[in-house]
């Protein structure tokens, strides 16, 4: 992170002193994380939508702001997705429940939107939360509703269902007379959102809440028989200091056996729990892996998970407010994540759009229990066109090579570099050790001569490589004599636009390079570099706004600029059609 010390108000209305970007005008720096308005900007309704840097097969309406993905799930052979919305206009407000559904997580059909302000419990804003599948076949929604103005923004906790269970669409949704389910939470009013999917367990109900006190980030959870009536727990499931407001916690079952997800409900032997919760503050989520008591209702991280900030993350990009669903069909559980703009908010009116959803990703727990697994969802496969494939091309230092063929805008590529020998690599600083991978690759770039590696990809590139997004690794040997690998995606060089979030994502993969092998996937969209390393052990997205690398004058290479010769095992590549039906 590029670091400023500044203070920020939290939006549990706390002064709190934190390091994070420069750049105040800009969405990423948690102008959202505060929910401000703009009034001024919040209802202009786009007349023009720019497409210049709109997504080809990213999840996008029309037009307009989008954040948090809310309640995914599967419902008579349609998924549903429900995103926070801003039908007025493209800056954060006015937020509603839209809604639209999908056979394959791909096409998307947009109907109107499914939650509202409508009611006492909910008349200043519909916020994020979840669904939860019911005995029946019956969903249920839980959401957070506010219930006093801005700057108060008092939360309460609601439920909806669907008016008509025989519609597979469920158009409409009631919100019953029994709201809210739980009150305003009178320590903390304006800090107590985002109920998570409900799980079954020992005859109860059960769902957590988050919150924050005195900056320690809190999982409230709460109990019921009957989904009406809620109790909360004498003690939270979780809680962690100096972690400020849980946003959108998630906590869901895996296991080491099997790449197969999970129901929310289900228990057993050998199962382990995730617990994401995203940090207000950071605008970073992290998760931990560990152990649920259910009969005490504890959760306990084990002591390979780090337990706050420098935790691990889903991903190490832009990637906010994510959640995740159990897919009965396909039996695997889906990550959505929301990946923000990293242009102005002046930017994004004129443009008419702001905000994306990410592809959804298959997620598991990696055999070593360490930590998750990611991939795009295979559906995300039938939109590959034209291909081109490369084997064993010897890159020595300093060369890149252009992959020719297809639409380098919108593309998605999977390359497995290999090498001869570890002996080239650098040694890691150990003053690096306490640094965020972030800042160790922001002081190299993919620039800077390396010894293993930087070798990888250069998306979006102009080219002469005026513009360019490197996604790549560089491989250090620490004291112990153990390899540090590095992972970057860096917008440094993403744009000639000044005016722009550009920074050098950036995290480390627990990988095993006995085989002298590692594998980079990049699923290229205009405006967005989504990239899984090792097989989706590291994942970053980037957005980026390239001004001569776009349509068909963005170009691909793969390139090394280590002195340790590479070698592209092989790499397959395919230009992305757009899904026919995109809302
Ligand atoms: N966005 C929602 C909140 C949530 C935040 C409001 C996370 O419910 O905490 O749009 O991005």
């Amino acid at each position: 992170m590029a670091r400023t010390k500044i203070l920020v108000f939290s939006s549990d209305s706390s002064l709190f002193l934190l390091s994070i970007f420069s750049f105040i005008f800009l969405n990423i720096n948690g102008v959202d994380s505060t929910h401000r308005v703009f009034p001024e900007l919040q209802s202009i309704s786009a007349v023009d939508v720019k497409l210049v840097h709109r997504t080809g097969y990213h999840f996008q309406p029309q037009k307009h702001w989008i954040n948090d993905p809310n309640g995914p799930m599967f419902y008579k052979g349609y998924y549903h997705l429900f995103y926070q919305y801003n039908p007025k206009g493209s800056v954060w407000g006015n937020i509603v429940w839209a809604h639209s559904v999908s056979k394959d997580l791909i096409n998307w059909i947009a109907l109107e939107p499914a939650i509202f302000p409508s009611k006492p419990f909910d008349q200043y804003g519909c916020w994020s939360g979840s669904a939860t599948i019911l005995p029946g076949n019956k969903p249920v929604i839980l959401y957070t509703g506010i219930v006093s103005p801005d700057p108060e923004n008092a939360q309460v906790q609601n439920y909806a269902v669907p008016a008509n269970y025989s519609d597979p669409f469920l158009r409409e949704w009631v919100k019953p007379d029994n709201n809210p389910l739980v009150g305003v939470h009178t320590e903390n009013p304006s800090a107590f959102r985002d109920p998570t999917t409900a799980w079954f367990d020992g005859g109860h109900w059960k769902m957590l809440v988050g919150s924050s006190r005195k900056h320690r980030g809190i999982a409230y959870l709460y109990r019921s028989k009957d989904f009406k009536k809620w109790k909360r727990s004498p003690h939270p499931l979780h809680t962690k200091a100096e972690t400020g407001m849980w946003e959108c916690p998630d906590f869901y079952p895996v296991t080491p056996r099997s790449e197969d997800g999970l129901d929310n409900s289900k228990m057993g032997r050998g199962i382990k729990h995730v617990l994401k919760v995203s940090l207000n503050s950071t605008r970073y989520e992290y998760y931990t892996i560990g152990r649920y008591n259910r009969v005490r209702d504890f959760y306990v991280p084990d002591n390979t998970s780090v337990d706050g900030w420098a935790g691990l993350r889903y991903d190490y990009g832009n990637f906010y407010a994510s959640k995740t669903f159990y897919d009965p069909i396909k039996k695997r559980r889906i990550l959505w994540g929301w990946a923000n703009e990293s242009d102005s908010q002046i930017d994004d009116v004129q443009k008419g759009w702001a905000g994306i959803q990410l592809i959804p990703r298959r997620i598991w727990l990696d055999p070593s229990g360490r930590q998750l697994v990611q991939w795009p969802i295979e559906e995300v496969e039938g939109l590959r066109g034209s291909e081109l494939h490369m084997r064993n091309q010897k890159l020595d230092m300093g060369v890149h090579v252009e992959v020719t063929g297809i639409t380098a805008a919108q593309a998605d590529v999977d390359v497995t570099f290999s090498f001869k020998s570890l002996e080239k690599a650098k040694s890691f600083d150990p003053e690096w050790k306490n640094l965020d991978a972030q800042d160790v690759c922001d002081s190299m770039g993919s620039t800077i001569q390396g010894g293993l590696g930087p070798f990888g990809l250069l998306t979006l590139a102009s080219k002469d490589l005026e513009e360019y997004t490197p996604v790549f690794f560089r491989i250090f040997k620490a004291e112990d004599q153990k390899l540090k690998v590095l992972m970057c995606s860096d917008a440094k060089r993403s744009s000639l636009a000044e005016g722009l979030y550009k920074p050098s994502f950036a995290g480390f993969v627990d990988v095993d390079l006995s085989d002298k092998k590692i594998s980079l996937r990049s699923l290229i969209d205009n405006s967005v570099v989504e990239s899984f390393g090792a097989q989706g052990k590291t994942c970053i997205s980037s957005r980026v706004y390239p001004t001569l690398a776009i349509y068909n004058n963005a170009h691909l290479f793969v390139f090394n600029n280590g002195t340790e010769p590479i070698t592209v095992d092989s790499l397959d590549a395919w230009s992305m059609n757009s899904p026919s039906e995109m809302n």
